[in-house]
C-alpha cells in the first residue's frame, strides 16, 4: 500500500448549497472524528451518524458524520465524511480545526490519486472522474461513465492480450525454428499484426470523440429569404436570429445550441448565400458562410419549396454534393414549385408551422449517432493508441517485406509499452503529476 499522511479538503463545490461535505483520508481519518464529533462513536464502517462538530469547546454545526474503513472506500485509506450545512463557514472551520491537528489541505486530485496509487482504479478510470466531473451533454458524461467502468481498460487489456499473443507466437518461432518456419510465423504475424493495429485505428476516430465531447456542427445555408433564419428559431424554441422578407437579412453568424437526444448540436445561421446585390458587409458574411459549411460536421443546404430553382441554389448544392449533408425544402406550406423527386432524400419542412422539424432534427443527429460510443474519448488515449497501431503496422510492413521476425518482434514491443501508458501499467511519476493536478481540490 501507498504509505502517505492525512489529507482533508472540501469535498462538494464551494459556495451556497444544502450540505458541504468535508472528506477526511489516511491514517488518522478516524481519530479526527473522534477529535471533533460529539458524541464520540464505535464509528462503526459505512454508517452514519448524527451529532455536532466541536473544537476547542466551540460547537461549530451539526453535522451527519461516516467512517469508511480501509480498503472498502474511495481511496483504499480510512476515509471520512462530516456533511454540514452549506454554505462556507462551518465546512471552513472544521477545516480549520482540522489543519491544526496536524491533516493536510489535499492537492487538487489527491483523492483520486490514491485510488490509483492504491490500485483501486487505473489511470483511464482516474481521467473518467475528471472528465465526469466537467461533462456537460449527456453524451460526454455517458463516454466518462463508460470509461469510469472500465471500458477503456477493458479495450485495452484485449488489445494487450492479442499483442502478447503475437509475441510468444514469435518467440516460439524463434526459439522452436523444427516447430514452426519463419515464413509461417512472419505470415501470422502479418495478419495479426495489421488486424489489430486497424482495430487501434478504429477506436481512435477523432471525429466521434470530439462530436462526443463538444458537439456537433451543424450549418444553416441557403440563397437568401429562402427561411434559414427562421429554421433557426424554429430549432432553438426562441427568436435568435431577426427575420424579414427583405433579401440579405442576416449578415453575421448566428449560433444557437440545442440538445438532441443527449447530443449536443451547434446550429449555424448565415447569410445568405449571393454573389450580386450584396453591400460590402453583406460579403463578408457571404465569406464567413462559405468558412462554416467547410468546417461543417452537417450542412443543412436549405431551399424555397415555394420557387424554382436559381443558378444559387444549383451551384450551392453543387458545391455541397460531397458533404454530409441534408437537403431541406423549406415553406412547404405554400403552394409546391419544387419537385421533392429531384433531389436527393429531401426533407419536407415549414419554418412556419413547425412541420418536418422534428424530422430534421433526427437526421442532423444521426451524423453524430455512435460518437464517442465505442471510440476512445481521451486525447491522452487516442495518441497512445495511435502510437500503438503504427507501431503494429510497421510491423506488418516489416514482415511483407521478408525482414527479419526479431525485427517486428522490436516493434510489437514498442506497441505494448503504449498501450500499457493508457491504464498506467507504465507511467511515469510526471505523467500521474500531470493527470491529478488537473483535478479540483476534494476529489
Ligand atoms: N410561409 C412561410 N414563410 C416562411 C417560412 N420560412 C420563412 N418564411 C418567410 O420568409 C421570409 C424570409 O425568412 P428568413 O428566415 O429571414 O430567411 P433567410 O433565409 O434567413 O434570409 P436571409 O437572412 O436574407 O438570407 C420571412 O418573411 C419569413 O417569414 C415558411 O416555412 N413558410
Ligand atoms: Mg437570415
Amino acid at each position: 500500500m501507498y504509505t502517505s499522511d492525512t489529507i482533508a479538503a472540501l469535498a462538494t463545490a464551494p459556495g451556497e448549497g444544502g450540505i458541504a461535505i468535508v472528506r477526511v483520508s489516511g491514517p488518522r481519518a478516524e481519530e479526527m472524528l473522534n477529535r471533533l464529533i460529539m458524541p464520540v462513536q464505535l464509528w462503526e464502517s459505512h454508517k452514519m451518524y448524527y451529532g455536532h462538530a466541536v473544537y476547542n469547546g466551540e460547537t461549530l454545526d451539526e453535522c451527519m458524520s461516516v467512517l469508511f474503513r480501509a480498503p472498502r472506500s474511495y481511496t483504499r485509506e480510512d476515509v471520512a465524511e462530516i456533511h454540514l450545512h452549506g454554505g462556507s463557514w462551518a465546512a471552513k472551520s472544521v477545516l480549520d480545526a482540522l489543519f491544526s491537528l496536524g491533516v493536510r489541505e489535499a492537492d487538487p486530485g489527491e483523492f483520486t490519486k490514491r485510488a490509483f496509487l492504491n490500485g483501486r482504479i487505473d489511470l483511464s478510470r482516474a481521467e473518467a472522474v475528471m472528465a465526469l466531473i466537467s461533462a456537460e451533454g449527456g453524451r460526454a458524461a455517458r463516454a466518462a461513465i463508460r470509461q469510469l467502468e472500465g471500458g477503456v481498460s477493458g479495450f485495452i487489456k484485449q488489445a494487450q492480450e492479442e499483442l502478447i499473443g503475437l509475441l510468444s507466437g514469435a518467440a516460439a518461432a524463434i526459439d522452436y525454428p523444427e516447430e514452426i518456419t519463419m515464413e509461417e510465423a512472419a505470415a501470422d504475424l502479418e495478419a495479426g499484426a495489421r488486424r489489430l493495429g486497424d482495430k487501434l485505428d478504429a477506436a481512435c476516430d477523432e471525429r466521434g470523440a470530439r462530436i462526443a465531447e463538444q458537439g456537433l456542427e451543424a450549418v444553416l445555408c441557403g440563397r437568401p429569404n429562402v427561411g434559414k433564419s427562421s429554421l433557426l428559431n424554429a430549432l432553438a424554441r426562441q427568436e435568435r436570429a431577426i427575420v424579414t422578407d427583405i433579401p440579405g437579412t442576416t449578415r453575421d453568424i448566428i449560433r444557437a445550441d440545442v440538445l438532441i437526444d443527449g447530443l449536443r448540436v451547434h446550429f449555424a445561421d448565415t447569410a445568405g448565400l449571393r454573389d450580386e446585390g450584396a453591400d460590402v458587409i453583406e460579403r463578408i458574411g457571404v465569406n464567413r458562410a462559405r468558412q462554416a459549411i467547410a468546417g461543417a460536421d452537417v450542412v443543412i443546404v436549405v431551399l424555397n419549396a415555394a420557387e424554382a430553382l436559381t443558378d444559387e441554389d444549383r451551384q450551392l448544392l453543387e458545391e455541397t454534393k460531397n458533404a454530409p449533408r441534408i437537403v431541406v425544402l423549406n415553406q412547404c406550406d405554400r403552394v409546391m414549385k419544387l419537385n421533392p423527386t429531384d433531389f436527393d432524400r429531401p426533407l419536407l419542412l415549414s419554418a412556419k408551422t413547425g412541420q418536418g422539424l422534428n424530422d430534421l432534427e433526427q437526421r442532423v443527429a444521426f451524423f453524430g449517432a455512435g460518437a464517442g460510443e465505442s471510440a476512445l474519448t481521451h486525447q491522452r488515449h487516442i495518441r497512445l493508441a495511435r502510437e500503438a497501431a503504427q507501431a503494429l503496422h510497421r510491423a506488418a510492413d516489416a514482415c511483407a517485406n521478408g525482414a527479419p521476425v526479431d525485427l517486428a518482434v522490436i516493434d510489437l514491443q514498442d506497441a505494448l509499452a503504449a498501450l500499457g501508458r493508457v491504464t498506467g501499467d507504465q507511467v511515469d511519476e510526471k505523467l500521474i503529476d500531470d493527470i491529478f493536478s488537473r483535478f479540483c481540490v476534494g476529489k
